[in-house]
């Protein structure tokens, strides 16, 4: 017998092709403006809208944005880039204390009604906010189902008492709990391996993104991050600060684009760059 979908989820799986059109995804994450302030951008990349056309002509696979930042620049994404809406922040402006959450900062029915290909929200794992955050993430992913909006799940590990958040066995477990809460999506850090971040993967049911982190020296070393992450099963990355930071952000998800999609070595990636 033909399983029986629900239209929510049919819902889902439509708005989660137009992401990972073949399994895989390359995403820009441009929520800087609130969790780190504009001393993120380079001057030229102050107006988002000139780096949401950069990546566009790179042909990015989605962008993720808070929700004031997708209706201000929606005449920069509309009909190139699928969204992805950002629903939980905070600044780093607050006391420390403060700094192991975040809080609601839009719904699944804005994302809705801005076009939304899907909705992310943060949890960080083993924080002493575990569990609020935990219930704002429960009920998002309910609203979520109800308008088959995929969710990814920023599943960060981070606590005063964690010594390393990178920790394999920390980031698996995050990732693992995040798909059990029931992420359609994870974007998780980086493991410091190819060996290690396959554990991740092994670990988590559903497809796994490396988050991008703060921008290498060289280009090099985060395409050579990236290789790493698809030859352990990843699905991809949600980078930020690899890309914007750097001029030729175009040429520079292009790059990122030929690793993800068409397996290149990284010699013939870097060829994009020069
Ligand atoms: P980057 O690729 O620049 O690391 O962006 C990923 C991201 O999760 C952003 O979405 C977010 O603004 C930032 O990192 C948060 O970083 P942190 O929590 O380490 O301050």
């Amino acid at each position: 017998m033909k399983p029986v979908s629900t239209v929510s989820g049919v819902g889902k799986n439509v708005r989660l092709r137009r992401i990972l059109k073949d399994g895989k995804a390359v995403v820009l994450a441009m929520d800087h403006g609130i969790e780190h302030g504009p001393k993120d951008f380079i001057e030229p990349h102050l107006d988002p809208n000139v780096i949401i056309d950069k990546v566009a002509k790179a042909g990015v696979d989605a962008i993720m944005l808070p929700r004031g930042l997708a209706r201000l620049t929606w005449e920069s994404w509309a009909n190139r880039i699928p969204l992805i809406v950002k629903v939980t922040g905070k600044t780093s402006l607050r006391p420390k204390e403060g700094q192991y959450t975040q809080n609601l900062i839009a719904t699944v029915e804005d994302a809705v009604a801005l076009g939304a290909e899907a909705v992310a929200a943060t949890v960080y794992w083993g924080s002493p906010e575990e569990e609020s955050m935990l219930e704002q993430f429960t009920e998002i992913a309910a609203s979520c189902e109800v308008y088959g909006m995929p969710l990814l799940n920023l599943a960060y590990p981070r606590g005063p008492h964690m010594t390393n958040q990178n920790d394999v066995e920390i980031v698996r477990y995050a990732a693992r709990a995040a798909a059990e809460v029931g992420a359609d999506l994870i974007k998780t850090y980086w493991t410091g391996s190819e060996e290690t971040f396959r554990m991740v993967v092994k670990a988590t049911p559903v497809p796994v993104l490396m988050s991008g982190g703060a921008k290498t020296e060289e280009p090099r070393q985060f395409l050579e991050v990236t290789k790493q992450v698809m030859n352990a099963g990843g699905k991809g990355v949600v980078v930020g600060r690899n890309v914007f930071q750097r001029e030729n952000a175009t040429e520079m998800v292009k790059a990122i684009m030929k690793v993800v999609h068409e397996d290149a070595s990284i010699d013939e990636a870097m060829k994009l760059l020069k």
